[in-house]
């Protein structure tokens, strides 16, 4: 089918700037905005859905929200400080809510008077992130809702011509905010979108192609999600002839690929993850506090996906003072330190081609070539079997942050190994060396004790 607004390429890109993102593995995404400052409370009340969702849950009047920009003093805000639980984390980039559905915007954009420049302290906390961030040598992308909910021109649907003069003067206030962002953070390594499910805008495809575009030409290399796009029959992340548009599929949110679909490894990925059960914005009733992820969770995804080739990103709701949830801190160190002795196994890795999934764990392999076997889900028995691919042996286990590691050979290309986990280190990984398998035993001389 001839598509205008389709993808731009059928195969994944090779570009440095690509492979550098699809390296990353690991990466930080943050929700912070107006909503921080409630932090899903309101009037006395704990609301019980995702907290960047409360003006809209707890049907809050306009006015009343937009006072409360008053209240975001900054006053316990220091960038340096949010780039350093990166590094914790391990995180190799960070994306950052530069806009969320209420339409507040963290730059001082000139194309609104809702942003962060007329709060108190006027700061532009978007450049600090991005100069703090960089400076530890960790990419900043930008998240961008395209869906606003205080704009007058915004529309979910278009009913008549008037609803699509105003969504057009909408989209136009949009590319004026993507240009603005370009310009003024030109170092920005990605963008991120959200909120463009509405028919409104499945109905505008042309205006995500030209968005791409725009983007591309003006910061080359510039790495965008699918969760922009609409091409001109409205299909999205996927044009209607099954290509992915952007550069990456964006569309595994709190949830993500049996880890036995190998199919989805052909294309670059993320998916996103919160660490409550539900709420991206900071949450301080005890409905999300309860559902704090464990680190060993958290660390069974970001191998979940490395083994599938996708990248994992993590959010992080800091709070509305400006600070970072210790709990959230916390878990970051954790996973941090459990990277900082495995990441050989997750940064730069992915797929294992001809390795099946071995439900203990993952296997993953790196860029040159190594196979690694991540033990998330350790059996009770303390052994776990590996199944190499036909035609392949054993050679060598070692085990990371350790040392050589003893395996016994059970069959042809099937092998045992004795673990012994620590719940206070997490899960154990270990780099297999293998070799081709000498001769399968079919081939061997038959074995007397089992002749009859
Ligand atoms: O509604 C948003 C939600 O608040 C959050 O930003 C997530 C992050 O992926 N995206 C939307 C839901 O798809």
């Amino acid at each position: 089918m001839d598509l205008k607004y389709g993808a731009s390429r059928e195969k994944p890109r090779e570009d440095a700037a690509m492979q550098r993102f699809r390296s990353h593995r690991v990466g930080q995404f943050i929700h912070w905005g107006l909503y921080s400052l409630p932090a899903g409370r309101w009037e006395g009340k704990d609301v019980e859905f995702a907290a960047e969702f409360l003006p809209r849950v707890a049907k809050i009047p306009q006015q009343r929200w937009e006072a409360l920009a008053k209240d975001f003093t900054l006053a316990d805000f220091d960038a340096e400080r949010w780039a350093d639980t990166a590094v914790a984390l391990g995180a190799r980039y960070m994306t950052i809510t530069t806009k969320h559905h209420d339409g507040f915007c963290l730059w001082p954009s000139a194309h609104t008077d809702f942003h962060m420049g007329n709060t108190p302290s006027g700061r532009d906390v978007l450049g600090e992130l991005v100069a703090a961030y960089e400076a530890r040598g960790i990419d900043v992308n930008f998240y961008y809702s395209v869906l606003d909910w205080r704009h007058p021109d915004w529309r979910f649907t278009l009913e008549d011509d008037a609803d699509s003069l105003a969504f057009a003067r909408y989209l136009d206030f949009a590319m004026k905010q993507l240009e603005e962002l370009a310009e003024r953070y030109p170092s920005v390594k990605g963008f991120w979108f959200d909120g463009t499910w509405d028919e409104s805008v499945k109905a505008n495809g042309w205006w995500t192609w030209e968005v791409e575009r725009m983007l591309k030409e003006r910061i080359p290399g510039v790495v965008v999600n699918s969760r922009l796009r609409a091409d001109d029959f409205g299909a999205r992340h996927v044009d209607s002839n099954g290509a992915l548009m952007g550069d990456y599929e964006s569309g595994y949110e709190r949830r993500l690929p049996e880890p036995w679909d190998h199919g989805v490894a052909e294309r670059d990925w993320e998916a996103c993850m919160t660490i409550p059960q539900a709420s991206w914005g900071y949450h301080q009733g005890p409905w999300a506090q309860a559902t704090l992820k464990h680190p060993w969770d958290v660390v069974d995804m970001i191998a979940h996906c490395t083994s599938l080739g996708g990248n994992f990103l993590l959010n992080f709701g800091p709070r509305g003072d400006g600070s970072m949830a210790p709990a959230e801190v916390g878990i970051a160190t954790k996973v941090g330190e459990w990277l900082s002795v495995n990441g050989e196994a997750i940064y730069g890795c992915g797929f294992a081609e001809g390795w099946d999934y071995p439900g203990w764990g993952y296997f993953t392999r790196s860029a040159t070539g190594d196979v690694y076997a991540v033990v998330t889900r350790a059996p009770v028995s303390g052994r776990i079997r590996l199944q190499l691919p036909a035609g392949m042996a054993l050679a060598g286990v070692r085990l990371l942050g350790s040392g050589e590691h003893p395996f016994k050979r059970l069959a042809d290309s099937l092998f045992e190994m004795v673990i012994a986990g620590d719940a206070s280190t997490g899960p154990l990984v270990f780099a297999l060396e293998t070799s081709a398998l000498a001769r399968p035993s079919s081939e061997k001389e038959p074995n007397p004790d089992v002749l009859d």
